[in-house]
């Protein structure tokens, strides 16, 4: 979502000279809307566009109108009126208390054409379908993943070619977008698709090209997801959209094809990937339901792109933190040594032992959330937010960005913190409205996963190098790319191993 609403500003600025002379000295100061709540000004078709002209990515802006409007306001993105939640209590409210009747999904012209007209998970809106794909797929993680080792074994091998590709560049600038991506990437297709790509594969590099392209161009509160109408326009983010999409459907077509040919010469009933879990659930789901490819295809692609996107950004947060806070990687360091030592490779039953490494973890998804205003709520009936009646229909945007940088809950919120994390004791701990994976029916169901590959890949990387700054580079910017997640945009480290790993024995 989000960005810069007035990137078409030609367009718009003619539209508004058209509506102006249309409605001569009409300005509708605020027209009343359905709930009581402070609205920005609007106007008819553009809504209150033109007070959201500011320069500024979604999220700060929607937190700075917090400031003028107060914590819970609404404002018209084009016809659609729209509320803002810019603090835990009603992101709680919405989110948990009133989470069913908030499980909503607008259409938009991109997460249309992204998801075939919402056959996916992520932008389908609810329905006893989309219910029934969720457990499908929340069962099938649990099948071979969160439970048992088989997921464990799948990241640690990653991470072992990660950590010999890093040694490979070791003392050279670097930057670390590609080579965490592939890392991550493999451990999604491995879940997904049951295959993965050795470094050079040219298929590796098609797919990463399109996830770019398509994080790049969707739900990022461009107009034409306000103003459908304007997709007859040429525009330069639609058509990448597409061409990246036709790129993904090649590579899931192909994928779909090799499974169903397996499936078929199978005698056993092996399960070895999410896939094929979505094929099986498709079958015993028989031949009438409305259970179609398109939803297999789609909901494989929402696992692979949520899973790859996801947590290479916030591998890339973490280091670009480490960089700008060297006490911090440190600290790490020292935990490592003292828990783990240099004779073995972390593991997940070491995640107790590691609380600073997990605070530090969560300092990053708090500061730097993935997603720092969520993907919109829809009301699904007459309801109400803090007191204030909410009608069917309405879209609901949280702002998480600024529930994580809420001076009232957070002390010095700009500052990075991992100690905020711990107790007194020394134990990991977390605030009720530190939510970066939401919370609520529409809770992320990468959570475990993310959670588990975040553990282990830095871990691992933490243990076998320090990250530095080479010299003459500038520090990574810290403000990021808004776009449907929030992202670093590229810098250069260099890394340094802190010792031989031959007694690792890997
Ligand atoms: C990334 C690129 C891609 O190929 C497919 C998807 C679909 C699911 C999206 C994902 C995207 C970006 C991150 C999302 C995820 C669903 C939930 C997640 C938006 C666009 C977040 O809310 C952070």
């Amino acid at each position: 979502m989000a960005g810069r609403w007035m990137s078409e500003e030609v367009l718009l600025t003619a539209l508004a000279v058209l509506l102006a002379l249309l409605v001569v000295r009409r300005v509708v100061a605020g027209r009343p809307s359905p709930a009581s709540l402070p609205c920005l000004p609007s106007l008819p078709i553009l809504g209150s566009l033109l007070s959201l002209r500011e320069d500024l990515p979604q999220h700060l802006l929607l937190t700075s109108l917090g400031e003028r409007y107060g914590e819970l306001y609404a404002l018209y993105l084009g016809p659609h009126y729209t509320v803002v939640v810019n603090n835990f209590k009603h992101a709680r409210e919405v989110l948990l208390q009133k989470g069913k009747e908030f499980a909503g999904r607008p259409k938009m012209v991109t997460t249309e054409l992204l998801s075939r007209e919402g056959k996916d998970i992520a932008f389908a809106d609810y329905s006893p379908l989309w219910k029934c794909h969720r457990r499908l797929v929340q069962s099938s993680f649990s099948m071979f993943g969160e439970g048992t080792s088989k997921l464990q074994t799948i990241v640690c091998e990653e991470a072992t070619s990660l950590c010999s590709e890093l040694l490979r560049v070791a003392g050279q600038p670097l930057d670390p977008a590609t080579v965490l991506m592939r890392a991550v990437t493999n451990v999604v297709c491995a879940l997904v698709f049951g295959s993965t790509y050795q470094p050079h594969d040219p298929e590796l590099k098609v797919v990463m090209d399109y996830n770019t392209g398509i994080v790049q161009t969707v739900a990022k509160g461009g107009l034409v997801d306000i103003f459908p109408w304007l997709r007859i326009f040429p525009n330069k983010d639609l058509t990448r959209l597409k061409e990246c999409i036709k790129l993904r459907d090649q590579l899931l077509n192909r994928k779909l094809e090799e499974h169903k040919a397996a499936q078929a010469s199978y005698s056993s009933e092996e399960t070895r990937d999410l896939l094929d879990a979505l094929l099986k659930g498709q079958q015993s789901s028989g031949e009438e339901s409305s259970f179609t490819d398109d939803h297999v295809l789609m909901i494989a692609a929402d696992a692979f792109g949520a899973g790859v996107e996801t947590t290479t950004t916030t591998l890339l947060w973490v280091l670009a933190f480490l960089l700008h806070n060297p006490e911090v990687q440190d600290k790490i360091h020292q935990e490592l040594d003292e828990q783990i030592g240099r004779d073995r490779t972390p593991s997940l039953a070491d995640r107790g032992r590691l609380p600073y490494l997990e605070s530090t973890l969560s300092e990053v998804l708090r500061i730097r959330p993935v997603s720092p205003v969520f993907i919109p709520h829809v009301a699904l009936q007459d309801t109400s937010i803090g007191g204030h009646r909410i009608h069917k229909g309405t879209r609901v945007l949280v702002n998480m960005w600024h529930i994580h940088h809420d001076p009232q809950q957070w002390e010095q919120p700009e500052k990075f913190m991992p100690e905020r994390f711990l107790d007194s004791e020394g134990q990991r701990f977390s605030p009720p409205y530190f939510l970066p994976f939401g919370a609520g029916p529409r809770v992320c169901m990468g959570e475990a996963l993310a959670k588990l590959e975040l553990f282990l890949f830095s871990s691992w990387l933490l243990q076998r190098f320090t990250f530095s700054l080479p010299p003459g580079v500038p520090l990574p910017d810290l403000q990021g790319r808004f776009g449907v997640v929030l992202q670093p945009l590229s810098y250069t480290l260099a890394v340094r191993p802190r010792f031989s790993w031959a007694d690792l024995g890997v």
